[in-house]
């Protein structure tokens, strides 16, 4: 039988969240991502700003230099993924077979439950319909008997776009399109190509299998596959997270220690915060940096015993810090702290001492305060200084790019 696989992606989302809450700002230019005063990038930009060549990625000085007449908003990360939740609420509705890619990003297999809604097509439609009307975003939707395709479909079909491929169809709905709209070839890929003269998927899927062996090991088995309309992956529900990290790029590359291990104690505290909240315990913290010419090193330490609290994160982080500054001079651009080989919590704790005890328990403490009143209503003296530094809302300190907060 063949599948109904769809693909489903909101149009301009962090764009549309503001948007929904703020009507005003309906059918104008508007970009997510700063003040175009401040250092950073185009996150989103609605569709009449991407009309003055606006797009994600961009600086935002030049966004507003091709379009000063746009509105630039800061954006909120907990509140977009607020949205992301909702979202995906709705389309669980429709199918159990829900595979979030990213927040505003998702695949969902149809089959055997369009016949519910009289086709793929019609429950298409439907699910545009509930989320236009319960959310007020946009949502662009491709289907077809396979991931690849619904996703260039999707992506081929927006703004406000449903394009559906018939099975049987999938290399002649692939083969005209430029190299760069396949999934899996990025700007190298694409570069290389180019140079061996190829331009559309269609030239793609005619090279030898063992041309693009040669040249891509063994991904080009992969692009193969992909240009051919090719594709058996199922849709995978999402299991629990294996990690949990928080990263901040700096306004300005610093070397200010104390600096750094303030932005490391709120990023650790963060980290700590949602590993509680999960009710794990951690075994591994890494340190994540990337240095002023956009070299990024990642350093971990393994525990000896699994923890959770957020002086064993931050010490943890710390001495990998104090390590990796001695190593290298250069400025650093980014910083970020992270937990991984987690474990459930609860049944370790009377192996703990009492002064562990007491620990966990003045982190359970902090979280509940800060759960009621906000994150920032508890600061230890580390923190303290980032206040001077970085907006605060109710969700904690306004990091200088809202993705990254994730
Ligand atoms: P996208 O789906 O790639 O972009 P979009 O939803 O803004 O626009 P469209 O899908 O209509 O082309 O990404 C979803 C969100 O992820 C986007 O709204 C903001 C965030 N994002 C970043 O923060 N940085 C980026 O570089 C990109 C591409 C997206
Ligand atoms: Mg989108």
């Amino acid at each position: 039988m063949t599948r109904r696989i769809m693909h489903i992606d909101l149009d301009a989302f962090f764009v549309s969240v503001e948007q929904a809450e703020n009507p005003k700002l309906q059918g104008k230019p508007v970009v997510v991502g700063g003040k175009p005063d401040r250092r950073g990038v185009v996150a989103s930009a609605s569709y009449e700003a991407r009309t003055f060549g606006l797009h994600a990625g961009m600086p935002l000085a030049t966004a507003s230099r091709l379009c000063p007449q746009a509105v630039f908003i800061e954006g909120s990360f907990p509140k977009y993924r607020e949205a992301s939740r909702r979202f995906m609420a709705i389309l669980a509705e429709f199918s159990p077979y829900l595979e979030p890619v990213s927040l505003d990003e998702a695949y969902l297999d149809a089959t055997g439950f369009e016949s519910l809604y009289g086709s793929a097509h019609q429950m298409a439609l439907n699910i545009k319909q509930r989320i236009r009307d319960e959310l007020r975003f946009i949502a662009s939707i491709g289907i077809a008997s396979n991931k690849v395709v619904a996703k260039v479909a999707s992506e081929l079909s927006k703004p406000d776009g449903l394009v559906e491929v018939a099975a049987g169809d999938e290399r002649s709905f692939l083969a005209p399109l430029p190299i760069a709209k396949l999934p899996g070839v990025g700007k190298k890929t694409e570069r290389i190509l180019n140079s061996l003269g190829i331009h559309t998927i269609g030239e793609l899927s005619n090279m030898p299998l063992s041309a693009l062996k040669s040249h891509f090991g063994a991904s080009g088995e992969l692009l193969h596959r992909y240009a051919n309309g090719i594709d058996d992956r199922e849709i995978e529900p999402p299991s629990e997270a294996k990690s949990i990290s928080r990263e901040t790029t700096f306004g300005q590359d610093t070397r200010d220690r104390s600096f750094l291990k303030a932005t490391l104690r709120y990023l650790g505290e963060r980290v700590g915060s949602e590993l509680r909240q999960r009710g794990k315990q951690a075994r591994c913290v890494t340190l994540k940096l990337r240095y002023s010419d956009f070299t990024t090193i990642t350093r971990r330490h393994t525990l000896g015993q699994a923890g959770d609290t957020d002086q064993t994160i931050f010490d943890t982080g710390l001495k990998l810090l104090k390590t990796a500054l001695a190593r290298e001079k250069q400025p650093i651009r980014l910083i970020g702290i992270g937990v991984s080989s987690l474990a459930e919590s609860g049944r370790q704790l009377a192996l703990l001492d009492s002064s562990a005890q007491s620990l966990e328990k003045l982190n359970r403490a902090i979280d509940r305060i800060r759960n009621k009143y906000g994150f920032t209503a508890i600061q230890t003296g580390r923190t303290m200084r980032l206040k001077d530094i970085f907006p605060t809302d109710k969700e904690g300190y306004t990091l200088q790019t809202p993705s990254l907060s994730r």
